[in-house]
């Protein structure tokens, strides 16, 4: 089978070209029928810069109408989209330009003069510009050139899009996934969350991750559905789109947020039919205050870069807090020991899973792909669960060293790098401790040198100018050692007991 995953989507939104997608809250709208042509004009660009198909486009730009017109160019021309999140910084930047290769790279126009250079010395051909309301380097060659309803032919293996995520390693993976993987999940949850046709969707995530780009986006497009489009999440704002809108996907954080607002309750979430939570842990205290103030449960679902969408709670039957529901159609999703023996309902495992929706493997690292996988197939998630007999799933922990801070993944490894290369440091240990806010955030535990000992402030100081914002730790401590365990490894348990309250 070939197919084009702009296609795809435009067989579906195709007989609504005048029905309305994106509301930006300046007022701004733009109908499908202008998002088809905007994305044309855009395939015009990519053309030109003769990006081919399975080439790699990597866009570093704010959330606007024209970043979902270039997302779905790429799509046309076959590219192969890979979205940076806004936060990174040149040196973060700098990795994923010299990893991926990229044919062509777009960033803000505020940012040419720093990230050009950087994409020069990495090697990447061409750089580009797109700014909120089209202006940049692709809007002002997109308005030069013919659109190009271009529709390039793929097979359902070919990837799509290549998002990264970082692992134990601490380097950034790129994940490929295919447009079978990324149309599989789409007509899933479409189906799943039991989209109607005039479902509103409230879009107030960022647009460089899989929950924001893929899961929203994706079943909005396959509804024709209109999407409240925020540049970012602001409770007030929120609150305020809530009575228009019938759908909302966010992070626990999203939930926890608007919760503090006084005014939010019963009369704000009248109109609404469906609140979705997930790439974080919703807390069992979030769920039953946002029931008890709103009558609404929260459905909370799985997911994974590698894998999209794995499990959900149902739209219809019970909704259990702390769980995170069942395996998605089309999913099997097991709990094994560590040599992936799949173990009896109520024991905690590793939660391993098979399906369409699995990612073809990690951009340029066969044997770490091959290292996720089972002999069978399945993928090892890296994260802890426990099934009941009748496979729902409850996540217990996580077997990577992985920190979730408002949906964001912080990887200990990736910062204690930076830390335990900076002069008067000894070795660290980057940890994960409860924040009522963004459910984790990050410490860096330091052992400095004993001669020119670095300061609390200068590792502050060098963390901010290595890595985005959500990466650097909220506070640094310094210890004369760390705990280890006979086998010379750090023992994280302790320090997180230690300084659990800091
Ligand atoms: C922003 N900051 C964060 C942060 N977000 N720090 C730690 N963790 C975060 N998540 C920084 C800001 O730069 C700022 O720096 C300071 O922290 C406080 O900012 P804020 O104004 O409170 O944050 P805000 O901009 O409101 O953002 C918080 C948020 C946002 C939760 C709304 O992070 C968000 O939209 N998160 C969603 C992430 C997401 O989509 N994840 C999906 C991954 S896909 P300063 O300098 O002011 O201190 C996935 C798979 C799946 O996981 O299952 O979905
Ligand atoms: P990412 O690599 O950014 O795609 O993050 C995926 C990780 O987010 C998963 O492996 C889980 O650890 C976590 N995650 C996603 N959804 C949930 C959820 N509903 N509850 C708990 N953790 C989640």
């Amino acid at each position: 089978m070939h197919l084009n995953l702009y296609k795809f989507f435009r067989d579906r939104f195709g007989s609504s070209l005048d029905h309305t997608f994106l509301v930006c809250p300046e007022g701004s709208r733009l109908s499908y029928g202008d998002i088809d042509h905007l994305s044309a004009c855009f395939a015009a660009v990519l053309i030109h810069a003769k990006v081919a198909a399975g080439e790699r486009v990597i866009v570093q730009v704010d959330k606007s109408p024209g970043a979902v017109a270039l997302y779905l160019a790429c799509l046309r021309v076959g590219a192969v989209y890979v979205p940076l999140n806004i936060a990174y910084t040149a040196t973060e930047v700098s990795y994923f330009l010299r990893d991926a290769a990229p044919a062509l790279f777009v960033c803000r126009p505020e940012a040419a003069a720093k990230f050009y250079p950087v994409a020069t010395l990495a090697g990447v051909p061409l750089s580009h510009t797109l700014g909120t309301s089209l202006d940049g380097s692709v809007g002002k060659l997109a308005r030069k050139l013919t659109p190009h309803e271009a529709l390039t032919v793929r097979a359902p293996g070919d990837v799509a899009a290549m998002l990264y995520t970082s692992g134990t390693t601490g380097r950034s993976k790129g994940a490929m996934l295919t447009l079978d993987n990324l149309a599989s999940n789409a007509l899933t949850l479409h189906r799943y969350w039991g989209f109607k046709p005039d479902d509103v969707l409230l879009h107030a995530l960022p647009i460089f991750h899989v929950h924001g780009l893929f899961v929203a986006l994706h079943c909005a497009m396959l509804n024709a559905s209109r999407v409240i489009f925020m540049p970012q999440f602001d409770a007030s704002e929120v609150s305020k789109a809530l009575p228009e809108s019938t759908v909302m996907m966010g992070v626990p954080t999203f939930y926890t947020r608007l919760l503090l607002c006084a005014d939010f309750g019963r009369e704000v979430c009248g109109h609404m039919r469906l609140f979705i939570s997930g790439s974080a842990p919703l807390s069992e205290q979030t769920f039953s205050e946002f029931e008890q103030r709103t009558g609404h449960q929260i459905l909370e679902r799985y997911g994974m870069t590698e894998t999209g969408m794995i499990t959900s709670n149902p739209l219809e039957g019970e909704r259990i807090a702390g769980t995170v529901g069942y395996a998605l159609p089309e999913i099997k999703i097991r709990v094994s020991d560590e040599s992936g023996e799949p173990l009896p309902a109520g024991q905690v495992g590793g939660v391993e899973l098979k399906g369409p929706n699995v990612f073809s493997g990690y951009w340029r690292m066969p044997e770490k792909t091959e290292e996720e996988f089972r002999k069978d197939g399945y993928f090892i998630t890296g994260d802890l669960g426990t099934l009941t007999e009748d496979g729902r799933l409850s996540l217990v922990g996580r077997s990577r060293d992985l920190i979730i801070s408002g949906g964001y993944n912080i990887y200990p490894k990736e910062i204690e790098s930076v830390i335990d290369a900076l002069p008067g440091v000894v070795e660290s240990a980057v940890i994960g401790i409860p924040h009522v806010d963004l459910g984790e955030s990050s410490i860096a535990i330091v052992v400095p040198s004993r001669d020119d000992p670095a300061s609390c402030e200068s590792i502050l100081e060098a963390t901010a100018a290595q890595l985005a914002r959500f990466k650097q730790p909220r506070d640094v401590i310094l210890v004369d050692e760390l705990p280890r365990n006979t086998m010379g490894k750090v023992q994280k348990n302790i320090l997180r007991e230690r300084f659990d309250g800091k």
